[in-house]
């Protein structure tokens, strides 16, 4: 029979931004994806990547039942039986190699799924090794070290009020283009335009002069891995000429004295020429953002994948406080979302950790469970006591997203075992043997754990599946609880709907009473209002007051002024960096060809003017090589770049067979990952520096 057609609302779950969906459908076909105009946070807003939610729903590459691999290729298995498979493999290795043998690795998709957020962590701990990895390191770990430092939990992140704010100083992020990180701000673009129609002002701190650059009121081509430099030199000035108004935050910030005695060396003329910038310039910069009557200093991911993301992270935070912008309305605020994972350490003490073991081979540091993912292919590759032999991969594609790629692919074919949960058969799965995939998308239901956590307003939604999963396929829960059922031979109760509806209890808003089938009636989601100031209340240091100069990071101003005297590296002249684009994400979304087709977008881009002393052209092919590795890539020359500086996006490098991406390999591109480096790290927290990658790139005739 041929229903009328319907109106299904949800929150895509791709990236941070948590747009509202409405699709309308009819007879389980999908008729059109749209923004929901009445969605409470993103009204209406959506980008090029809420349509391809279509295309990862019908894709014919996308697997949908467990596969494994023989001599002979892949063969299908049961649920049952691949099950089965897995838990035994990996007792059996633990049996024989000890509980370390096993690691686990986390991607991306993970957190964007509630059904992984909830049910993968038993999974995990039943596992119990403490080889674990995830994105996290090669991402946002240095906001994670700040905030553990200063606050006392790592998850308290400051959030930009960029609604009510005056002056936006965004450096190392590009939200025009990513839709924003750890900043949960759909509809970007159009809320920094709002900024300046009030009287106020962006300025953009970036290598290269980025799609929010091209917004900003001002701009400032920093030289890549400077950063921290920089930030010294403006807390400096602030303090030199007395600007200094820590206001509401005067009683609860603890070193503020110490803060101005370790910043009084990095006087803008001291570090002008490593970061790139006239000290005039840095002076004013600084006197703008300390006399704005608001202003909010945002760091992201250009600022931790770097030598010194730890520092960076720390310098921003220091900058809001000592201007009493953090917690500050027009400032940073921390959130307070419905199901609230940072308020609930308050009962399970769960705060963060630092360095409580380090990994076997290269001696990194731990953090809250993990260890930092440039270890992983030298903790398989490395024989002896404790050597990883079997790997499980959750959401994850390390093979294009992290440091040497060639290396961990090598890593990953002497493993005796690993399962991937995932739901392609990809540059990493390839080396899986048994895959299990779970449903993704609109056969899902959505409730964003983590990313109420970071918005710029609280609010909440929820939404069931829209596609109704084959009989034969099994959600990510569903696959988690049985694997640790398997494993630890306990069964959990509850299904995902149950388990929202227990934490969802436990809200702080009760107005109205929330549970899964209150949400349901609330399809554009719930509005709390904008973030409001929660110190000291809210800390989880012990004395409850920020710390402005924790011991660790003060310590690693040593390692930073090595920078103030660098020579040229004259067989790697340029600085390599990334860059984000509006239809690719991260290395997973290339199989879809709404956002795949199109001329090649996977170029080198360099300045004309470096090119042109290189005799390089637009359009020609030139070697681009770095200590691991080398590619040959498509040039895009440009203004638009500092000198000196060069970008390719990551995520390419879809020409590695026998994968199942049919549309991808079409377009593959290279891999930007095969020319970074795992001896490349940011030191104190262990995080890949990918911006200090050096290159050469010559012509190729
Ligand atoms: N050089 C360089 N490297 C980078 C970056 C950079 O800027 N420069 N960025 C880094 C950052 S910020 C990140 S977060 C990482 C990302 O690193 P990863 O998370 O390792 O990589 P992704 O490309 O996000 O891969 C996601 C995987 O999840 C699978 N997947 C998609 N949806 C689902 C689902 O619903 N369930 C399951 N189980 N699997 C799913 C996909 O098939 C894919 O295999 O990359 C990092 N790597
Ligand atoms: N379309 C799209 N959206 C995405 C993603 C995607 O792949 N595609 N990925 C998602 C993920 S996983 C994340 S973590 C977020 C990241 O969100 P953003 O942090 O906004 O990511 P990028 O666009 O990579 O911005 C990083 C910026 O840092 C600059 N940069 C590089 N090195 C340095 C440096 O040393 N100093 C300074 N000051 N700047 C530097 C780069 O030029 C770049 O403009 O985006 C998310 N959103
Ligand atoms: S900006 Fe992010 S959340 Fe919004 S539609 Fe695009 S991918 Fe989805
Ligand atoms: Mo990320």
């Amino acid at each position: 029979m041929m229903e009328a057609a319907q109106k299904h609302y949800r929150t895509c779950n791709l990236c941070e931004a948590m747009c509202g969906l409405e699709i309308t459908h009819q007879n389980q076909k999908l008729i059109s994806i749209k923004g929901d105009k009445a969605a409470v946070l993103s009204r209406g807003h959506i980008c090029p990547k809420a349509t391809a939610l279509e295309d990862l729903h019908f894709d014919k590459d996308r697997l949908k039942t467990p596969i494994k691999r023989t001599k002979s290729g892949w063969i299908a298995l049961s649920w049952e039986d691949a099950f089965d498979e897995v838990a035994h493999n990996l007792r059996d290795i633990q049996k024989k190699y000890g509980q370390d043998s096993v690691a686990t690795y986390q991607g991306n998709p993970s957190v964007h799924n509630i059904g992984t957020m909830l049910f993968s962590s038993d999974f995990i701990k039943s596992i119990a090794s403490t080889q674990r990895y995830s994105a996290t390191s090669v991402d946002q770990l240095p906001h994670h070290f700040a905030s553990l430092m200063m606050f006392g939990h790592y998850l308290m992140f400051p959030i930009p009020d960029i609604d009510r704010t005056d002056f936006m100083l965004i450096m190392g992020g590009n939200p025009a283009v990513s839709n924003g990180s750890i900043m949960t701000a759909p509809d970007f673009s159009n809320r920094l335009k709002a900024i300046q129609k009030r009287g106020g002002k962006v300025a953009v701190v970036d290598p290269r002069l980025t799609e929010t650059a091209q917004i900003a009121d001002d701009y400032y081509a920093v030289n890549p891995g400077s950063d921290a430099l920089l930030l010294l030199a403006l807390i400096q000035v602030i303090f030199d000429k007395h600007l200094a108004q820590p206001k509401h935050l005067k009683t609860i910030l603890k070193g503020y004295e110490n803060l101005q005695i370790i910043t009084k060396h990095y006087t803008p003329e001291r570090i002008s020429e490593a970061v790139g910038l006239s000290a005039k310039v840095i002076s004013d910069l600084a006197c703008q953002f300390a006399t704005s009557k608001t202003a909010v200093c945002y760091g992201r991911v250009g600022l931790s994948m770097q030598a010194f993301g730890g520092l960076c992270q720390w310098l921003v935070n220091c900058l809001n406080c000592i201007t009493g912008n953090l917690d500050a309305i027009g400032g940073a605020l921390f959130t307070l979302p419905a199901i609230d994972v940072v308020g609930s350490a308050k009962q399970t003490g769960k705060t963060g950790s630092f360095n409580k073991r380090q990994t076997r081979v290269d001696k990194l540091p731990e953090f809250t469970g993990e260890f930092p993912v440039v270890a992983l292919a030298d903790e398989i590759l490395t024989p002896g006591n404790g050597q990883v032999k079997a790997l499980v991969s959750i959401a994850g594609n390390p093979v294009l997203s992290t440091p040497n790629g060639t290396k961990l692919e090598q890593a990953l074919e002497s493993l005796e075992f690993m399962v991937a949960i995932d739901i392609y058969l990809n540059e990493t799965t390839k080396h899986a043997n048994i895959i299990l995939p779970p449903t993704t998308g609109l056969e899902t239901s959505i409730y964003d754990l983590v990313f109420h956590q970071f918005a710029i307003k609280n609010t909440v939604a929820y939404a069931p599946a829209l596609f109704e999963k084959e009989p034969n396929q099994r959600h990510d829960w569903e696959i988690f609880k049985a694997l640790t059922a398997r494993l630890s031979g306990k069964e959990n109760p509850l299904n995902l709907e149950q388990t929202l509806d227990y934490l969802l209890q436990f809200s702080y808003y009760n107005e109205p009473k929330l549970s899964v089938k209150e949400l349901l009636k609330h399809p554009h989601g719930i509005d709390f209002g904008n973030l409001k100031p929660q110190l000291p209340d809210r800390l989880f240091t012990s004395d409850k007051k920020i710390d402005l100069t924790p011991d660790l990071l003060v310590a690693d101003l040593k390692r930073l002024d090595k920078i103030l005297s660098v020579k040229a590296n004259k067989t790697y002249p340029f600085y390599l960096i990334g860059r984000r684009q509006l239809r690719s994400n991260n290395s997973w979304m290339h199989n879809s060809e709404r956002l795949s087709k199109g001329k090649n977008r996977c170029t080198l881009l360099i300045n004309s003017d470096d090119a042109k002393i290189l005799k390089l052209f637009n359009g020609q092919k030139a070697c681009v090589s770095s200590n691991v590795g080398s590619l040959t890539i498509e040039i895009e020359t440009t203004s638009k770049i500092k000198r000196g500086v060069v970008s390719i996006p990551h995520g390419w490098g879809h020409h590695r067979k026998e994968t199942k991406l049919s549309i991808a390999q079409k377009n593959a591109g290279v891999s930007l990952n095969d020319l970074t480096d795992t001896n490349r790290i940011d030191a104190l927290t262990g995080n890949a520096d990918f911006s200090g990658t050096r290159v050469r790139i010559e012509p190729i005739n």
